[in-house]
């Protein structure tokens, strides 16, 4: 067994400004991202995909276990494929697999089985959540692990002006299928990066927060 060891913690980050201005500034930009499903073909260099990708990286994960792979697609033959077998995937959702309750929720935001942005989005960000480690090994908390470094993948998108979409086609296995992915990696999420397009519309409805008091308790 391997002892801990340890190091004074000197890397630290101190905002450049004052705490609540940095907040206010953090608040401001993670406030205005919106759901995009409304996409510009314009180009994002893959130097900023690799950006977002280091900055998702940085999660904390089980004992540090970093149980993710980010499949990031800018091939329009692959993103082809993805967008039909999505497709086929959300017209038996919408036609069968959802229940009343689920469709009522979401016809304010408009979705249906069509899925345009699959095609038109520069890039299609892929998460895979690890099941195990490459080397076989365990991992821990993968959920949580996955859900946060996706957390922080969207925030620094919004930092960087790119629009995002958190896609979930239900169920994702074909995602595993059409890019070649080994069999201990599960599809997590679907995150077609890039930009808005200049006509986008987002649903009126289903943004504004609970009030901070419903969802913050103190003791
Ligand atoms: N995956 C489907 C349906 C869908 C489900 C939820 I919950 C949403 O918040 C949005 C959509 C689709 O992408 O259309």
């Amino acid at each position: 067994m391997t002892e801990a060891r340890f190091v004074p913690f000197a890397d630290r980050y101190e905002p450049p400004v004052p705490t609540d201005v940095a907040l206010a500034t953090f608040h401001d930009a993670l406030r205005r991202r919106r759901s995009v499903r409304m996409f510009t073909d314009a180009p994002v260099p893959r130097s900023t995909i690799e950006w977002l990708v280091r900055c998702a990286h940085t999660a904390p994960s089980g004992a540090n276990k970093q149980p993710w792979r980010f499949v990031c697609v800018q091939d329009a033959a692959v993103k082809a494929r993805i967008r039909t077998a999505a497709e086929a995937e959300e017209r038996e959702f919408y036609g069968r697999r959802a229940n009343d309750e689920w469709l009522r929720d979401l016809a304010p935001l408009g979705t249906d089985p069509q899925k345009e942005f699959l095609t038109v989005a520069p890039w299609l960000v892929v998460v895979f959540q690890l099941t195990q480690g490459d080397d076989g090994g365990q991992v821990y908390y993968l959920k949580e692990s996955v859900g946060l470094a996706c957390g922080m993948f969207l925030a620094a998108a919004q930092l960087a002006g790119l629009a995002t979409l958190t896609h979930t086609p239900s169920p994702m296995a074909f995602l595993g299928e059409v890019l070649g992915r080994p069999k201990h990696e599960r599809p997590f999420l679907l995150i077609p990066v890039g930009y808005a397009a200049a006509d986008c519309v987002v649903p009126c409805k289903a943004i504004e927060r609970r009030p901070l008091d419903e969802v913050m308790v103190v003791v």
